[in-house]
């Protein structure tokens, strides 16, 4: 017999599906990658991004330093939607959020940063050399000016430029769309989370985990939020416990997509619990959009949240609400992008 909980998540997973069409829920066993280091992060650019992690693991280094050096790969790409190379908020300001934590939950962040290249590198320092966690706006500024960030032009990357003029064209702003394929011809659509760029599928995030050598475990998350977003809006990726946690007892992960669904559930939190609980990587990501998809019902189909998630064991995992999230591993003998499993193979918009 079908107990109550389980007819009520039947049921919020139907109704969605019956909007969304086709459900693929296949499970893949845990990939257990052999040996440390290894270094997993957030879609395509996730493949350089892991390449400069990399440098540090492969000589034995921290991951604490691996994740800093990764993304920063990312954010230095004025072609990706990471950095200042983004698309601007409403008011044609790019606001950058960014977080650090390692293995003695040591962390930092900062959120609603402007005009400064490496906020990841910013929000290591609030973790090494301040008694905080969060700096956010000119506060944050400030101590990035002070630690000797150069303060950088107030100018658009001539892409932003140019998707930031088509969006005034109607100034909608609405729910973000999810991810979509790369033949789709657009991303710039209202307050949207990912856009395509000369042809290219682009995020507004990079999020990373690593193991190193010593089984240590870190994890980063860089991004310029949400294209076209007010002014003033943060979403989870600065927020510890949201867009990322580590625990190096029970595991760690980062998140993607529309922030304010990972807020209101702790995503990444929430994702380490359960592999504290005994789930694996990918199980207990899909837990936790379980829970999204119940509390958003048929709005589900309008928004992409995946996470990506490693054990202590090295077992690594994803799972995204729609198809089209990808991320990216690299380890002694494997360097890959990997499709992630998801609830919905969603039809682009
Ligand atoms: C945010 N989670 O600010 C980020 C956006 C994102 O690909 O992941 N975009 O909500």
């Amino acid at each position: 017999m079908i107990n109550r909980r389980k007819f009520i998540q039947a049921s919020a997973l139907g109704s969605a599906s019956m909007i969304l069409g086709k459900v693929a829920t296949a499970n893949t066993p845990p990939l257990t990658v052999k040996g440390k280091p290894l270094v997993i992060s957030t879609w395509d650019a996730g493949l350089e991004a892991n390449k400069g992690a990399w440098e540090v693991l492969s000589k034995g280094g921290r991951a604490i330093d691996a994740v800093e050096k990764g993304v920063m790969i990312t954010e230095d790409s004025m072609n990706c939607c990471v950095g200042l190379g983004a698309n601007p908020d409403r008011d044609g300001y790019v606001t950058l959020d960014a977080s650090i934590m390692d293995e003695h939950f040591n962390c930092g962040s900062v959120a609603f940063l402007e005009r400064i290249k490496h906020p990841i590198c910013v929000a290591r320092r609030v973790m090494d050399k301040t008694p905080h966690v969060m700096l956010v706006g000119q506060g944050a500024q400030q101590f990035a000016i002070a630690e000797g960030f150069p303060l950088e032009e107030q100018k658009l990357s001539p892409n932003a430029e140019k998707s930031y003029r088509e969006w005034l064209k109607t100034s909608d702003y609405k729910s973000p769309g999810i991810n979509v394929e790369k033949t789709q011809g657009g991303g710039h659509g209202p307050f949207a989370p990912a856009r395509l760029q000369n042809g290219e599928w682009n995020h507004d995030t990079i999020g990373m985990l690593a193991m190193d050598t010593h089984g240590n475990l870190s994890g980063s998350c860089t991004t310029s939020g949400a294209g076209f977003k007010m002014r003033g809006r943060v979403g989870d990726s600065p927020i510890i416990g949201a867009g990322l946690f580590v625990d190096n007892e029970a595991g760690a992960c980062v998140s993607t997509g529309l922030g304010e669904e990972v807020i209101r559930v702790a995503g990444s939190h929430s994702v380490v619990e359960m592999m504290r609980y005994g789930a694996s990587p990918e199980a207990a990501c899909k837990k936790v959009l379980e829970r999204i998809i119940r509390i958003k019902k048929d709005k589900v189909k309008d928004l992409q949240v995946a996470f990506i998630a490693v054990n202590p064991k090295g077992q690594v995992g994803a799972f995204a609400i729609h198809s089209g999230f990808q991320y990216a591993i690299k380890t002694t003998t494997m360097e890959k992008l990997v499709n992630a499993n998801s609830f919905f193979k969603s039809k682009p918009q």
